[in-house]
């Protein structure tokens, strides 16, 4: 499996077709389902054309849709030049095929979107090897008796495997492939279970964005990289594009990543492919549970968040609320603690993470966010101390300022004082210029000018 070298390109143009089996008007969750369907596609980067949903009682065999449908759905592909009509329900093989051909373009289904979407996102082994499993499983039935006939496919949406690998398409060779992941994912499985938590060369803590698809993860993603100083680049050069190494207030450097986004009906045969896809951020030493406070589903999204995390045992990390969005709330809705507990009450829990309100559109509440991260962050601690050192140690200086965030510094002749908001590790390399602290009765724990003897 040679990886590819991605060219950026230009994003794929989409048209979206939705479809729902009954009599009369939509229903609420076909639309709901539809309005994640353009989310998702977006997630995987294609570019929405247009849309177009039909209702009807009986679904045709050979197209789902019925035949005027088709040739609707073909104007507007054809007027939008659209590369690729993504279809919210499930195909049959047949039924992909014949829409293939009518519309003479790739034509894919809600579970291919959503693996796609996953594939690229699967960073763990499992992760990984889950997703191809998920792939091949779905791509089986539709290869009988066509050989390589999804080959013409090209590429793209639909197409990719985890890791920019192509996609396998011959059925004999699939078939043994699915046996061989089968195998290896029992094989990580154990051995994840041996190694869990060990980590890197790198002691850098990981910081995870969770939610829901749309909750705005990959804006706050974005957001916080940006306003962060951004750490050596050279030390993280091999991560892939959803994993960001940023400094914090406090100096201390984290690593912060963008996972797979929740979906509201995700197809049964793909929670297998997200759980693992999702492992990652049970390693996490801190999870920033991001929700949409403007949906009137947060609640239930909170809570299913919460049950999901559990499941894979990040039931015990250390968690933030991130209640993004709060450019639409009502003016006076400014108390985060009360919503953040609202929410966790809405979804019957009753210890509310520390909550923070912030938008990632605006920016606002991003600096009160980053000092939530420093505070609930357990790796590597952060203590305001004091240190004293000798002038003429000017390495010992310099490597305060690096690795803490210095709110005063005092100099005399011989002495530099500096008060340091200092993590553990500064502190223990530094111990021996630590002031201890201040006793109860002494009069102020701040530098005195002439407190310098010596
Ligand atoms: N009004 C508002 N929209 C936001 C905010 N953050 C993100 N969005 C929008 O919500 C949509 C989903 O955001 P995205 O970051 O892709 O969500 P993700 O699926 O969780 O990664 C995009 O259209 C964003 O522009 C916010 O704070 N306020
Ligand atoms: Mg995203």
């Amino acid at each position: 499996m040679k990886p590819t070298i991605s060219v950026a390109q230009a994003p794929e143009k989409a048209i979206l077709a939705g479809f729902e089996r009954r009599r009369g008007a939509v229903s609420d969750a076909a639309s709901d389902s539809f309005q994640e369907l353009s989310e998702l596609a977006r997630t995987a980067g294609a570019h929405v054309a247009g849309e177009l949903f039909q209702v009807r009682p009986d679904p045709d065999a050979a197209t789902l849709f019925g035949q005027g449908k088709v040739r609707e759905i073909r104007e507007l592909a054809d007027a939008s030049q659209a590369d690729v009509v993504i279809v919210d329900h499930d195909l049959t093989p047949t039924q992909q095929r014949n829409l293939e051909k009518a519309l003479d373009r790739k034509v894919i289904d809600r579970t291919q979107l959503i693996l796609d979407i996953f594939a690229s996102r699967a960073r763990t082994a499992e992760g990984r090897l889950q997703v191809e499993l998920a792939q091949l499983k779905y791509l089986l039935p539709r290869l009988a008796g066509q050989g390589t006939a999804l080959s013409r496919l090209g590429g793209g949406i639909g197409t990719r495997g985890p890791g920019e690998t192509k996609l396998e398409t011959d059925r004999r060779r699939i078939q043994v492939r699915i046996g061989k992941l089968e195998k290896d994912i029992e094989r990580v499985r154990r051995a994840r279970a041996l190694h869990r938590r060990k980590r890197d060369a790198v002691p850098v803590p990981t910081v995870s964005l969770a939610g829901y698809t749309n909750a705005g993860k990959s804006t706050l993603f974005n957001r916080l990289t940006a306003a962060g100083v951004l750490a050596d680049a050279r030390m993280f050069a091999t991560l892939d594009p959803t994993v960001r190494s940023l400094t914090l207030p406090s100096r201390r450097k984290i690593l912060i990543s963008d996972t797979v986004g929740f979906v509201r009906n995700l197809p049964t045969t793909l929670i297998d492919a997200f759980r693992a896809t999702l492992e990652e951020v049970a390693d996490a030493e801190l999870i920033l549970h991001v929700v949409d406070v403007s949906s009137d589903q947060a609640s239930a999204h909170v809570g299913e968040v919460l049950r999901v995390l559990g499941e894979i045992g990040a039931a015990q990390t250390p968690q933030i609320l991130v209640l993004n969005k709060s450019d639409r709330l009502p003016a006076g809705e400014t108390d985060a603690a009360l919503i953040g507990a609202r929410l966790f009450d809405g979804a019957g829990r009753t210890t509310p993470a520390p909550s923070v309100l912030v938008s990632g559109l605006t920016g606002q509440g991003l600096a009160d966010l980053f000092d939530t991260i420093d505070r609930n962050l357990p790796f590597d601690p952060v203590e305001s101390v004091q240190f004293r050192v000798p002038i003429h140690d000017a390495a010992a200086i310099a490597l305060i300022h690096q690795f803490g965030k210095v709110r005063a510094a005092h100099y005399s002749d011989n002495w530099c004082e500096l008060e340091v908001d200092a993590p553990e590790s500064l502190r223990r390399r530094m111990d021996r210029y630590l002031v201890p602290p201040a006793t109860p009765g002494r009069e102020s724990s701040g530098p005195v000018e002439n407190s310098v003897q010596n």
